[in-house]
This record gives C-alpha cells, sequence and structure tokens, in this order.
C-alpha cells in the first residue's frame, strides 16, 4: 500500500569549491566538497557545487545557488597553497587586488568588491569551536586572519554581504556562513593534507557549526 506520508525535505548546507586555476590540475577545495554532495549532517542535506575562479562568476552564481536551495548554512571552500591546515576565516575584507589573471582573464588591482559595502564582514561560523573539533580529531587547522585578496576573499564577502541581509529561517535562527581555506594535496605542493582529512574536516566544521550557538571563548593567542 502506497504510504501517504509526504516525504519531509531536510533543511540544507550548501557547500562550494572552486575550479582549478594558477596552472594547476586539480582543485582540492572541489574534490572534497564534491565529496560530501548529497550527505546528511545533523539531518541537513549537503548540496555541493562547482564555482569558477572568476571574479565575476563566482558571487553570482553563489547567489543564484542560495536563493534556489535556502540553505541553513553555507560553507564556501578554496585553494591556498602554502598554508598548513584547515585555515577557518575570520574576515572577508572589500577589495579584489589579483596578483594574478583569473580564469576569466580579470586582474582587478585595487578595486571594491562592492563599491558602496562596508569595510568588512566577520564570518558567522562559529570559527573557534570548528577549530577546537578539528584539532581534538587530529586535523591540522588555524583561525585565519586574511583570506587574501583574490577570488576566494571576493566570493567570501558577496557571500557574507548576502546573509546579513536575510531574514531568519529555520526556526528563527539566521543562516550562518563563512569560508575555509584548504592546503594542497600531496604531490600538488607543500605543505598538504590528504584528501580524506580535508573531507573529515570539513565535515566536522559543518557538523560544528549546526550544533553550536554561541562559540568557544578560546584566544587566538591559545590557538598555536
Ligand atoms: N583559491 C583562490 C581562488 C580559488 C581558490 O581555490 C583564492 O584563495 O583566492
Amino acid at each position: 500500500m502506497p504510504s501517504s506520508a509526504t516525504p519531509v525535505s531536510l533543511p540544507t548546507v550548501l557547500m562550494t569549491g572552486f575550479d582549478a586555476f594558477g596552472g594547476d590540475a586539480v582543485n582540492p577545495s572541489w574534490l572534497a566538497v564534491q565529496d560530501l554532495h548529497d550527505t546528511v549532517i545533523h539531518g541537513h542535506r549537503v548540496v555541493a557545487a562547482q564555482l569558477p575562479t572568476t571574479f565575476e562568476g563566482s558571487g553570482r552564481i553563489l547567489l543564484k545557488l542560495m536563493r534556489l536551495h535556502k540553505p541553513a548554512l553555507v560553507v564556501c571552500v578554496g585553494l591556498a597553497g602554502g598554508r598548513g591546515g584547515l585555515s577557518l576565516e575570520r574576515i572577508a575584507i572589500n577589495v579584489d587586488d589579483a596578483r594574478i589573471a583569473d580564469n576569466a582573464g580579470a586582474q582587478p588591482v585595487d578595486v571594491w568588491v562592492v563599491p558602496t559595502g562596508p569595510d568588512a564582514y566577520f564570518s558567522t561560523l562559529p570559527i573557534k569551536a570548528i577549530w577546537q573539533s578539528l584539532i581534538a580529531a587530529g586535523i591540522a587547522a588555524e583561525v585565519s586572519q586574511s583570506a587574501g585578496t583574490f577570488v576566494c576573499n571576493h566570493l567570501f564577502y558577496v557571500l557574507m554581504r548576502a546573509l546579513k541581509k536575510q531574514r531568519s529561517l529555520h526556526g528563527g535562527r539566521k543562516p550562518r556562513g563563512g569560508f575555509i581555506h584548504v592546503p594542497y594535496l600531496p604531490g600538488q605542493g607543500l605543505p598538504c593534507m590528504a584528501l580524506a582529512d580535508m573531507v573529515r574536516g570539513l565535515q566536522l566544521a559543518v557538523s560544528c557549526a549546526l550544533t553550536t550557538g554561541q562559540d568557544a571563548a578560546v584566544g587566538a593567542g591559545a590557538l598555536h
């Protein structure tokens, strides 16, 4: 007998990674979030999407995905070659300043992300609590004070601006979000991290963001 119960659709977590850029063959940020696509974390279904490494396209597509999925949480991920662990970005700044051209050939220098926007937005992820849970799980991690001035910072700024303007959803809680940089994969450069650890770390970060209200009060000085 067919069930009369209406299938309950789960709230969504939107995760994004970037395509390869700057001469690299792959971008671990996309490989890692792709692994989490369609998984369920604390009653939320993960939707993973790849964004182009372009100033123009990345933000535009992110906003479209946010309108479509109405996520309770958004975690954007990118590669930061040279970082030693998962970098929990604290702040997005209102400047594009590209050392290399993006994948569309654009290379903005010292221009605003949003000319009328504030200087910066803070992540609304509980970055200290996430840091603690990653270290407890044996995954290299740090709180980072700069996401750079290339496409990742640009996307982070667009994300935080969009979240700031949103009303509360899901039981009165405002959707939260932020940005996490991952290191190189083994063979891509040093320092590096295995893909499985990146995936486990991002899953833990999502889980922590969905279950932590107030961030942990641990000083940045205590993190190293
Ligand atoms: N990292 C770049 C852009 C795309 C990516 O994965 C950055 O850190 O800006």
